[in-house]
């Protein structure tokens, strides 16, 4: 299928729950605003509605602090879709609540249920080819091998990458642009595991501009990165630039707030 990784007629989000104060992250840097993060997800679910998607949009659920962040609960094929087993204790009953929305959504839905099994899908990345998942503090070996035998026969092949040192995800340091090219930090594209892509780098100082997201013809950027943003403009892409500053404090970003897929009844 063309074009797979980017054009899609449908993203879930999840509204964030004032419980998000007490959401993970690496570095403690205050608590996150809820009215200002509310005001940039309503900016990114519009931004996602103005490429003429089908946006659902779930209820903010209080008992998950991190569930705004909905893309760590599933990965969505063009086949079917596969329910993660996130590697983080708060956050595993958050893939549950999200099974029966992409049930309704798709004929074949599988899930990730080895207990040594842990897989959170900020580690994904789906390309046109392949689908490359970084093994992190939240994604394992077994993670990864139970995903590569789930989605075997439909056609998709598993690539095990390593996600950086102290780095989250994968996609926190990486993003998709197009069927060919990669937006990354110099330090993700050092490890080689970019060969045969074309790669643009994020600028300098501004490694939290890799996380963007390509959807249909937009490209949605965290606000603040005006190098970065210079770099993608001269490249020809369609921003729509959205304020990050809250869920920036709690190692989220552009991908991280969307499931974004074409279902398959
Ligand atoms: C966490 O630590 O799990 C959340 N505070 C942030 C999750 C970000 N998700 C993502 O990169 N896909």
């Amino acid at each position: 299928m063309q074009d797979r990784s980017f054009r899609f007629t449908h993203a879930i989000t999840r509204k964030p729950a004032a419980s998000i104060i007490n959401g993970l992250r690496a570095v403690d840097t205050g608590a996150p605003d809820l009215a200002l993060m509310q005001a940039h997800h309503a900016a990114y679910v519009a931004a996602l509605r103005d490429t003429g998607a089908s946006v659902i949009e779930l209820d903010a659920l209080q008992d998950y602090p991190d569930s705004v962040f909905v893309e760590d609960t599933a990965l969505c094929l063009p086949a079917g879709a596969v329910i993660m087993r996130p590697g983080a204790p708060s956050r595993l009953g958050e893939a549950a609540e999200m099974a029966p929305h992409l049930a309704a959504l798709y004929g074949d839905l599988r899930q990730i249920t080895g207990t040594a099994s842990y897989i959170e899908a900020g580690d994904i990345l789906m390309t046109e080819t392949e689908i490359l998942v970084g093994r992190s503090a939240r994604t394992n070996a077994a993670g990864i091998a139970e995903l590569a035998a789930l989605v075997a026969d439909w056609g998709e092949v598993v690539r095990e990458v390593i996600t950086p040192p102290g780095v989250l995800h994968f996609k926190t340091d990486c993003s998709l642009l197009g069927s060919e090219t990669i937006l990354s930090t110099a330090r993700l594209a050092a490890s080689g595991c970019f060969a045969g892509y074309r790669v643009i780098e994020v600028a300098p100082g501004e490694e939290a501009a890799a996380n963007t997201i390509r959807f249909n013809d937009l490209v949605l950027m965290p606000a603040g990165f005006p190098r970065t943003r210079d770099r993608l403009l001269a490249a020809g892409y369609s921003l729509r630039e959205i304020g990050n500053s809250e869920c920036a404090k709690l190692d989220g970003g552009m991908s991280c707030l969307s499931l974004r897929f074409t279902p398959r009844a």
